[in-house]
């Protein structure tokens, strides 16, 4: 049964106050970082029972709020092979969350034992880590206390990423079978992206220096090491390392903040050359916008719509070159949100599929291709190797020399690449690779397709529950009449389209649109806007 007592004990020092309601959303539970001290508690006792469900399997819990504020924070759970947390198992997560007492939360913990058949003789493990914000001690010290609470054999990361995080819990779980991911520690992780990037550029010409905006988050931490692991195969210039400084995290830097603003850092614009190229990556290091200015100062960012064109592009040459094209077909997955013209460009080539926002719907379709390539324009994405042809990959006899060194490569992305989750630093290292394969600078990979001009707007509305969505988020369905008001007013833009989707991580409504020039995409986004509030 229920350790009920050790519980109890330690749920009265975790209380949950009253009138505040937490949501497992598309990132796991995410709000203001002291708000958060009842939620880790819980999500600790959740992981352990999720882990017992699964006959001891071990379950990670991430805290972290990637790209928001510093002082957010929040906690997301990760699932044996490395994946999103069972959407079913969210709404237990709120359920638990949302309890108002201690005794409460015995009931929900009894009811969600008995409804589940959660066997409570089993082991728990758990594996857990932070990023870098001031919060997360305090919030580790309470998860902690749902682990103890139950009993739970848990392994601390210490404060990483969190691509390492989901990828040491795919590595413990297949640890000393014939799947075995690799050596479970952060550093058999960063071993076995470098040893496989430094095979893929071998006898390339030496690639110039990259900056590398590291968010003033953990991604400055993993970047130090991995540029250690890396030599001087890839010179690389770290920027935005203050992981102590108060203040500084995410703030005027970072993945998000080069997207949304579709600026330079102002703190890099004393150090990136003209045709440099440079990335920035997220606060928790799984977003990766690319970026360059050209002579003439002008700003270019390569996102995760052109990340996903250039290394499809590439993989799909492999397979030819490899004479594996007629038995492995690639795909792409993206979101309402990728810009038109990478569709365009995209969806000429391969087939292309589209899903609502959040990792777990671009990652689940992206499963249904031998080789499936997602990326949200945002800059989260990875490559995702079927277990069919993996097996191909492994048995696969060449016929041609040609044909063996494209074998090899395959083989070697499979590694460089992060078969969990989407990992800035592996999709750092997946697009350099690519870049010094089709000897690409920053002018040539952006020249693949043009962007059309877009603006995403939030907006603040009373209740955007009320906005509910069709079509991968592409048509909203209510409010009544809100679409065919827009479809009027998108028909009047030369390639124009919009959309206004609910977010899942904030209480706002976002608006999203494009057109043929730049006034035009910011007018109609505008427009869309005033329809929606
Ligand atoms: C989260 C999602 C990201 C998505 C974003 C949308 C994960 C790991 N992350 O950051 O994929 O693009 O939310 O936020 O799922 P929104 O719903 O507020 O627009
Ligand atoms: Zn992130």
């Amino acid at each position: 049964s229920l350790p009920v007592d050790a519980i109890k004990a330690l749920a009265d020092q975790h209380p949950k106050p009253p009138n505040v309601v937490f949501q497992y959303g598309t990132a796991g539970f995410r709000t203001l970082g002291h708000a958060l001290d009842p939620v880790m508690f819980r999500v600790g006792i959740l992981a352990a029972l999720r882990s017992k469900r699964l006959d001891g399997k071990t379950i990670g819990v991430m805290v972290t709020a990637s790209h928001n504020p510093e002082p957010d924070n929040g906690v997301k759970l990760v699932d044996p092979r490395g994946e999103m947390l069972e959407a079913a198992w969210e709404a237990h997560a709120t359920n638990l969350a949302n309890a108002p007492t201690t005794d409460a939360l015995i009931v929900a913990l009894e009811a969600l034992v008995q409804n589940l058949r959660i066997d409570l003789s089993k082991p728990a493990r758990v594996v857990y880590a932070r990023d870098t914000r001031p919060s997360g001690p305090a919030l580790i010290a309470s998860l902690e206390d749902g682990f103890k609470a139950m009993g739970a054999e848990a392994r601390n990361a210490g404060v990483t990423t969190t691509p390492v995080l989901h990828y040491l819990v795919k590595a413990i779980n297949t640890k000393g079978t014939k799947d075995s991911y690799g050596d479970d520690s952060e550093e058999g992780y960063l071993q076995k992206l470098s040893t496989a990037f430094k095979k893929l550029v071998a006898g390339k010409p030496a690639i110039p220096p990259l900056v590398i905006d590291c968010a003033n988050g953990v991604g400055a931490i993993l970047a130090e090491k991995l540029a250690k692991h890396l030599g001087d195969t890839i010179p690389l210039i770290l920027q935005n390392t203050a992981i102590d400084t108060l203040g500084a995290l995410n703030n005027a830097c970072g993945a998000d903040y080069v997207k949304t603003s579709q600026k330079l850092p102002p703190s890099l614009s004393s150090v990136l050359k003209p045709g440099q190229r440079a990335c920035s990556l997220d606060g928790d290091a799984d977003r990766l916008i690319y970026y360059y200015l050209d002579d003439r100062g002008q700003f270019h960012m390569l996102d995760g719509d052109k990340i996903a064109a250039l290394v499809a592009a590439f993989i799909v040459d492999l397979t030819k070159s490899a004479g594996l094209d007629d038995q492995i077909q690639v795909g792409i997955v993206q979101t309402a949100y990728a810009n038109g013209g990478s569709t365009k460009y995209l969806s000429e080539r391969l087939p292309v599929k589209c899903v609502p926002t959040g990792v777990k719907h671009l990652h689940h379709a992206a499963e249904h291709y031998d080789i499936g390539v997602y990326f949200e324009a945002n800059g989260h994405g990875t490559v995702l190797f079927s277990p069919d042809t993996l097996e191909k990959l492994s048995t696969y006899q060449p016929s041609t020399p040609a044909q063996s060194t494209a074998l090899n490569h395959l083989i070697n992305l499979t590694n460089v690449i992060n078969q969990t989750v989407g990992d800035a630093l592996s999709d750092m290292l997946l697009v350099e690779v690519v870049l010094a394969h089709r000897s690409y600078t920053g002018v040539e990979w952006d020249s693949l397709y043009v962007d059309l001009p877009n603006r995403l707007v939030k907006v603040v509305v009373a209740d955007r529950n009320l906005f509910k969505t069709e079509d991968a988020e592409r048509r909203l369905v209510s409010p009544p009449g809100l679409q065919a008001k827009l479809d009027e007013l998108v028909r009047r833009y030369e390639g124009g389209r919009a959309f206004v989707r609910p977010s899942g991580t904030e209480d706002v409504v976002r608006v999203y649109a494009e057109a043929a020039v730049r006034a035009q995409a910011d007018e109609l986004a505008f427009r869309v806007a005033g329809l929606v509030y």
